[in-house]
């Protein structure tokens, strides 16, 4: 199998941990900041949410309603272009917590923790948490971080703590029965696995010792099913909702038919998709499991606040892609162009320059541990892809990487009697442009993409034949990257 052979030859670095300590870290001014001394490490709190898109007030979307989230990003690093590797949420997770692109791994499904594990248990540090790990923080994980069980990374934590669950209505989302897509029902939070998690997180918080600490917060919301408390549902009027363009299908093998949706959700109508008032009602579900979740993080931040940890906690809030809610005639993700790829980024350090400012440079999920890893003063394995953005946490003014790469593959049908198809897509600031492959691994290529991003955000008129020269310069960065 090619992906095990070039597994095989994959060189593993085993590097003693080293923590800096006196000399602090400089930024791109050369003032130092941020960690200063081992015995003032920084704490971690990483918030996972599932399948979230940048739909929130402090993106731009004004019908949304997420108060905590608007007030957090008024705190810290809002990135308006942070990309993820895959739009799936194990190829997603997978290469955020390894630092491993697919283009080493070559798995772009949800099954990359799994298909990996022999290798992943071969690294000598098997994921960032692992890393705060062996520099003597106390790791912990709850709810959704990998894809599937925790023990998939089986060294990276000093303890996987279970959410309450004591409602005796408790909303159980697994399962693979028809359920319906979107329910709304009158239950405390708390019924909730989200809500549910955020008591134990609390709780948990308050019990901490002096030592520092990494703690990894999964939210399963707005995943499907969107399901959440009547009152978030009670926050909108459906019919105020703004609804995208049920437009053509595109002419791409991103395009599939919502399968995730449709073959697992049974409640929906005969027309389906093509009747606009069940995608207003899942709409409005989706704004409403944003609305939930975004509660419950603003309880967490509270908290963290209340306990005076904000002074020396570094705090993330990541959403593991995007999603689209009617784009390109798709209620789902797994597609390779902007609404699937482009999630939520938002940071704050302590001592951060510039809070509330939000940055318009080209980020991507891989940076994140590179950088948390600097942040903290700890040192990464050699072996892991992405580039620190240490600079853009203490100016936003910077223009930041070119461009940003994403992996993935095709889901739907056939497509022009290809069976299955790997994207490598690269994002420039102006530019999106899909280059469809045999393999991810090699350059034989059969179908190309490419959006003008000023003249064509939605991605729906694609310029690579009008535009040899821009497709020729993506092609040659991406052989050069991917060689
Ligand atoms: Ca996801």
């Amino acid at each position: 199998m090619l992906r095990f052979s070039l597994i095989t030859k994959v060189t593993i670095w085993c590097f003693t941990l080293s923590v800096i300590t006196q000399q602090g870290l400089e930024s791109s001014d050369g003032r130092s900041s941020f960690a200063k001394t081992s015995a003032d490490k920084l704490n971690v709190l990483f918030i996972a949410v599932d399948d979230l898109r940048p739909e929130l007030g402090c993106y731009g979307v004004d019908y949304i309603q997420t108060p905590r989230i608007d007030a957090f990003a008024k705190t810290g690093r809002l990135f308006r272009n942070h990309y993820v590797t895959a739009p799936s949420c194990g190829p997603s997770r997978y290469a955020l917590l390894t630092g491993l692109s697919p283009k080493v791994n070559h798995d772009t499904t949800n099954h990359a923790f799994k298909q990996n594990l022999e290798f992943t248990a071969q690294r000598c540090i098997e994921s960032f948490p692992h890393m705060f790990k062996e520099a003597g923080y106390e790791t912990l994980s709850i709810g959704k971080i990998c894809h599937g069980k925790q023990d998939t990374l089986p060294r990276s934590w000093s303890r996987i703590l279970n959410p309450l669950r004591n409602h005796p209505e408790f909303q159980n989302n697994s399962g693979k029965t028809q359920r319906p897509a979107v329910r709304g029902l009158d239950l405390p939070d708390a019924a909730y696995q989200d809500g549910a998690m955020t008591d134990t997180v609390i709780e948990t918080l308050r019990t901490l010792g002096d030592d520092p600490f990494f703690f990894a917060v999964g939210f399963t919301k707005p995943h499907l099913p969107f399901w959440a408390p009547k009152k978030y549902f009670d926050l909108y009027d459906a019919e105020n909702i703004p609804q995208a363009k049920w437009g053509n299908k595109p002419d791409s093998p991103s395009y599939h038919p919502s399968f995730e949706l449709i073959q697992q959700y049974g409640h929906h109508p005969e027309v389906g998709l093509e009747d606009p008032a069940y995608r207003r009602q899942l709409k409005h579900g989706y704004a409403a499991c944003v609305s939930f979740v975004d509660e419950q993080i603003g309880r967490i931040l509270n908290e963290v606040e209340a306990l005076g940890l904000d002074e020396n906690t570094i705090i993330v809030l990541w959403g593991d892609h995007g999603w689209h809610l009617g784009e390109h005639r798709i209620f789902g993700k797994h597609t390779s162009f902007e609404k699937a790829l482009k999630s939520v980024l938002i940071m704050r350090t302590p001592g951060m320059k510039k809070p509330g400012r939000p940055t318009d440079a080209l980020v991507q999920s891989i940076d994140i541990y590179p950088t948390l890893a600097k942040l903290c003063g700890l040192t990464p394995p050699k072996d892991i892809n992405g580039k620190i953005f240490l600079d853009l946490l203490n100016n936003p003014s910077l223009p930041g990487p070119e461009y940003a790469l994403s992996y993935n593959q095709s889901y739907g049908p056939p497509f022009r009697g290809q069976p299955r198809m790997y994207a490598v897509t690269l994002r420039s600031r102006v530019y999106r442009y899909i280059q469809w492959q045999k393999d991810l691994a090699e350059g034989d290529i059969l179908f190309r993409e490419l959006y003008d991003h000023r003249s064509d955000p939605d991605e729906t008129n694609n310029l690579a034949a009008k535009e040899p020269k821009v497709v020729k310069r993506f092609e040659k960065m991406l052989r050069e990257h991917l060689d």
